[in-house]
C-alpha cells in the first residue's frame, strides 16, 4: 500500500468541493489535455508511476481518515468541511479502493496538442466528488510528459544534424542526463529522468533507472561511463593538472572516459596537455577520451576545442564533407545546455565544418527543471456531469482568454486520416476505436505499458 495518505494529496479547497456541486450530482467526468504551449505535440508519460505509487489498491483506511480529520480540523479552524461520511463510504462499501475509472492514451503516444489524453470519472454515484479531488495528483503527469516531449524534440534536432553531417545511429547517446542535482526532489529526478530515457540511453540520474525498472519493468534503461569532476581533478593542485589527466588515462585504460578539462585553461589543456604531453598515451589508449569543457559561451568554446583537438590529433573528412576528429578523441558539452543552446551549438559546429559525430551534450536543469505546467499548458477540466439522471455538458469559455476554453461532453480520441483528433464519445464511428484505454478501475490497474512499448510509441 502507498505510504502517503491519499486524502491529503490534494489542494485544500477541494476538501470543501463536495458541498458545491449541484444537488443530485451523480457523475463527474473530467479530462486532461495540453492546451498548446511551445511544442506542437506532446508525449504522454508518467501516469503509471502515479497510479502504482499513490492510487492502486487499498488506499483509504480508518487511520488515514482519522489523520485527515485531525489535520483539516486544525487547517480550516474546525469549519467541519471534511467529508468524513464520503470517505467512510469508500472504506466500507469499496474496501478502501477508489471508485473511479481512468482512461488514458497509451504512454509514449505522441499526440497533437488540444487532444484529450486522459479522462477520470466516478463509478459510484455517491462519490461524484472524488473525480476532481484526484486532479491535483493526476495533473502532476504534466511533468513527465513535458520532459518526455522536450527530450524527443531535442532528439529530433540532434538527428537532423547527424543526418546532415555524420552518423545518425549515434543519436541515442548524444544527450546525457546530468540533472539529478538540479531538480527539486528525488521524485522529480526519477520521473523526469525516466521521461528522458524514452528517447535517449545516456544518464547519470540513477533515480530514473529505478522508475523505469520498478514502474515500467525495464531491467536497465540507461548507461554511463567513468567521468571526472572538478574535485577529482583539482585536488592534484594547479601545477599537477597534467598528472590528474594522466591518472584518468591510466586508471581507465580501456573504453570511454570523460574528463572535465576547464579547471584553469581549457584551450591550454587541449593544445598542450591532451594534445601535447599526453598525446601519445591518448592515441595508444584502447578507448575514447571525451574532453569536457564546462565554462564560457558554449558555441564558441566547443568550436575552438574542436579546432585545437583537430590540430593536435588530426581529422578526416567524412562522406558528407564534414570533419571528424581522430577516433580516440571526442567532446562533451555539459554546461548551459537547453533546447535553444543545443541548436545554437550545432549551428556553430556545422558552420565551421564539424560533424556532429564529434560532440555529445550533457543537460541538467535545462533538461529536467527549466519547464513548468505552462510549457505545454496542461489542464484538467470537468466536461460532463450527470445530475438527477440527466447528462449535461460542462465547459468554461472565459471572455478574458479564449485559449482557456475547455472541451465539453464525453470525449474520445480517434485516428482520422492518420491524425489523432478528439471527438464526442457518441461520434465514434464503427471500426474507429477510441485510443483511450482503461488503465484504472475501482482500485485496480487494468492495463499497463512496458518501457519498451513506451519507447516504441515515442520513436521518431
Ligand atoms: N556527469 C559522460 C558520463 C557522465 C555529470 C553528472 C553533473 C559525465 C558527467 C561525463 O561524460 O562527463 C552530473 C555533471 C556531470
Amino acid at each position: 500500500m502507498s505510504s502517503s495518505n491519499i486524502l491529503l494529496l490534494t489542494d485544500s479547497y477541494k476538501v470543501s468541493h463536495h458541498r458545491q456541486y449541484p444537488p443530485g450530482t451523480q457523475n463527474v467526468y473530467s479530462y486532461f489535455e495540453s492546451r498548446g504551449g511551445v511544442f506542437p505535440e506532446t508525449v504522454f508519460f508518467g501516469l503509471q508511476y502515479y497510479l502504482k505509487q499513490y492510487l492502486a489498491g487499498t488506499v483509504v483506511t480508518q487511520e488515514r481518515i482519522d489523520e485527515a480529520a485531525d489535520l483539516f480540523a486544525l487547517h480550516f479552524g474546525d469549519a467541519g468541511l471534511f467529508h468524513r461520511a464520503g470517505w467512510e463510504l469508500i472504506l466500507e462499501r469499496h474496501g478502501g479502493r477508489l471508485p473511479v475509472v481512468i482512461r488514458a492514451v497509451p504512454e509514449g503516444t505522441v499526440a497533437p496538442v488540444s487532444n484529450v489524453l486522459m479522462t477520470v470519472e466516478n463509478t459510484d454515484p455517491d462519490c461524484f466528488w472524488l473525480t476532481n479531488y484526484l486532479e491535483t495528483l493526476l495533473v502532476q503527469v504534466w511533468y513527465g510528459s513535458t520532459v518526455a516531449t522536450q527530450s524527443r524534440e531535442m532528439k529530433r534536432t540532434l538527428l537532423e544534424s547527424l543526418e546532415r553531417t555524420g552518423d545518425p545511429s549515434l543519436v541515442d547517446f548524444k544527450l546525457h542526463d546530468f540533472g539529478y542535482r538540479g531538480v527539486s526532489s528525488v521524485e522529480t529526478a526519477g520521473v523526469g529522468s525516466a521521461a528522458h530515457l524514452i528517447s535517449f540511453r545516456g544518464t547519470d540520474t540513477l533515480a530514473g533507472i529505478r522508475v523505469a525498472r520498478d514502474f515500467y519493468g525495464c531491467p536497465m534503461a540507461g548507461h554511463s561511463i567513468p567521468a571526472a569532476e572538478h574535485s577529482t581533478q583539482n585536488s592534484w593542485g594547479r601545477d599537477h593538472e597534467v598528472d590528474a589527466m594522466r591518472n584518468m588515462l591510466t586508471q581507465f585504460p580501456t573504453g570511454p572516459v570523460a574528463v572535465v578539462s576547464d579547471s584553469y585553461d581549457i584551450f591550454h589543456a587541449c593544445r598542450n596537455l591532451w594534445g601535447g604531453e599526453l598525446k601519445h598515451q591518448v592515441l595508444a589508449r584502447d578507448g575514447v577520451l571525451v574532453v569536457r569543457p564546462d565554462s564560457g559561451h558554449p558555441p564558441d568554446v566547443v568550436v575552438r576545442v574542436l579546432e585545437l583537438l583537430g590540430e593536435a590529433f588530426g581529422t578526416e573528412t567524412n562522406s558528407k564533407g564534414y570533419r571528424v576528429l581522430n577516433s580516440k578523441v571526442r567532446v562533451i558539452q555539459g554546461d548551459g545546455i537547453d533546447r535553444e543552446m543545443l541548436s545554437e551549438i550545432l549551428a556553430a559546429t556545422e558552420t565551421s565544418g564539424w560533424s556532429t559525430d564529434n560532440v555529445a551534450f550533457g543537460s541538467g536543469g535545462g533538461l529536467l527543471q527549466k519547464l513548468n505546467r505552462d510549457t505545454s499548458k496542461y489542464a484538467f477540466k470537468c466536461a460532463s456531469v450527470v445530475v438527477d439522471s440527466v447528462k449535461r455538458d460542462v465547459f468554461k469559455q472565459p471572455v478574458t482568454d479564449p485559449g482557456k476554453q475547455s472541451k465539453r461532453g464525453r470525449l474520445a480520441l480517434v485516428k482520422r486520416s492518420g491524425q489523432l483528433v478528439t471527438v464526442q464519445e457518441s461520434d465514434c464511428r464503427p471500426h474507429e476505436p477510441n485510443e483511450l484505454v482503461e488503465v484504472f478501475r475501482d482500485g485496480a490497474i487494468t492495463a499497463e505499458s512496458s518501457f519498451d512499448e513506451v519507447r516504441r510509441r515515442a520513436m521518431l
